[in-house]
């Protein structure tokens, strides 16, 4: 299957010290028409609403593969494809039948899942990034591939982690993280392929929940409170990761891909942080609103593992410099809008 995919790449010869093509190198890139691969997982699908809020529903291409069709809103506003990451002709073609220039590559197994699925979480995660990558360098596109805090790991310094700092993940997600940190930054420098990226943290949403990451306790938690039940938390008291509201990650999403590219020192990837804490924080957090709340722990050893080699919370000055990163929401903010938002839903 992996060998399929990158046989269907159309791969050209280049030297290690070809120039980039440069075609985005001084100009500000415009998104016009734009594709979103994995239209239907936890950020496509509300950042595929907001590109269409801002550009036009016409012009935000939903992509998604069989069994993660579209549905309302997001089917009715605008247009949808399959468009299947381990395919490149089938990318191509959508690319080329919408005549697109941005491609948000969301395409991925989340690092639980993808423990227990190592081949195709490598399979997805860099087979599809490297089509990707030749359907954009072939087709002029700019190309947006989230990276994570878990592309670090025990090794790595775990207060304000800098933006440049040791990179030595021990989960098949964070080895393909960093893997598609530099294949974006290879792609890059070697052909011009307006590549860019954010290293997002764990992403706190009331709209589409995450499926099997370790950080999803942190939106799972909100759910259980709302319906009033108590919080099993597999986390251990303690545990701190960088964590974001959806609402700054969409913001992330579309600013650096706006950025004006002379000012970007960095592109793959970028720290961005807008809160950090540990699972008593979130739950006195949420019994602020809701005195009631109750939670327990009973921790879960490989969701464990993996949180305690990832950093506390990162350095993200690059980003606030470079493209003027700058989140909305802190703990408490996010807790009063998640708590009246699936409270009216649920
Ligand atoms: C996960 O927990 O796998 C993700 C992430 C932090 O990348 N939310």
């Amino acid at each position: 299957m992996f060998a399929n995919s990158i046989t269907m790449c159309n791969f050209v010869n280049d030297t290690v010290n070809q120039k980039p093509h440069g075609a985005d190198k001084a100009n500000k890139h415009v998104m016009k028409n734009i594709l979103i691969i994995g239209a239907t997982g936890q950020i496509g699908s509300e950042l595929t609403m907001n590109l269409r809020s801002i550009y036009g529903n016409g012009h935000v291409v939903a992509g998604y593969i069989k069994g993660a069709e579209p549905k309302g809103e997001l089917l009715e506003s605008g247009p949808a494809e399959i468009c299947d990451i381990t395919d490149a002709q089938n990318i191509a073609d959508v690319v080329r039948k919408y005549k697109v220039d941005t491609i948000y590559n969301l395409a991925a197994l989340l690092s639980v899942v993808a423990e227990g699925k190592p081949l195709l979480a490598w399979h997805i995660g860099i087979g599809g990034l490297w089509n990707v990558l030749e359907v954009a360098r072939e087709n002029k596109c700019a190309v947006f591939t989230p990276s994570s805090i878990g592309s670090f790991g025990p090794g790595t310094p775990a207060y304000k982690t800098p933006q440049d700092t040791i990179q030595r993940p021990k989960t098949i997600y964070g080895i393909s993280k960093v893997t598609g940190e530099l294949l974006s930054d290879y792609y890059y420098n070697k052909y011009g392929v307006d590549t860019r990226s954010v290293r997002f943290p764990g992403l706190i949403s009331n709209v589409t929940p995450p499926g099997g990451g370790t950080t999803d306790y942190a939106v799972d938690i909100y759910y259980s409170a709302v319906r009033g039940e108590k919080f099993i938390c597999p986390i251990a008291q303690g545990t701190y990761m960088d964590m974001m509201y959806m609402p700054d990650a969409l913001n992330a999403c579309v600013q650096l891909m706006e950025a004006d590219p002379t000012r970007l020192v960095h592109r793959n990837s970028f720290n961005i942080a807008s809160m950090s804490f540990e699972p008593n924080q979130i739950f006195e957090a949420i019994r602020e609103e809701l005195p009631g709340f109750q939670m327990e722990y009973q921790v879960d050893p490989l969701k464990q593992a993996i949180a305690s080699s990832w950093p506390d919370c990162l350095d993200d000055m690059c980003a606030r410099n470079e493209w003027d990163w700058n989140p909305q929401y802190d703990l408490h903010s996010m807790t009063v809008d998640m708590l009246e938002k699936l409270s009216a839903r649920l």
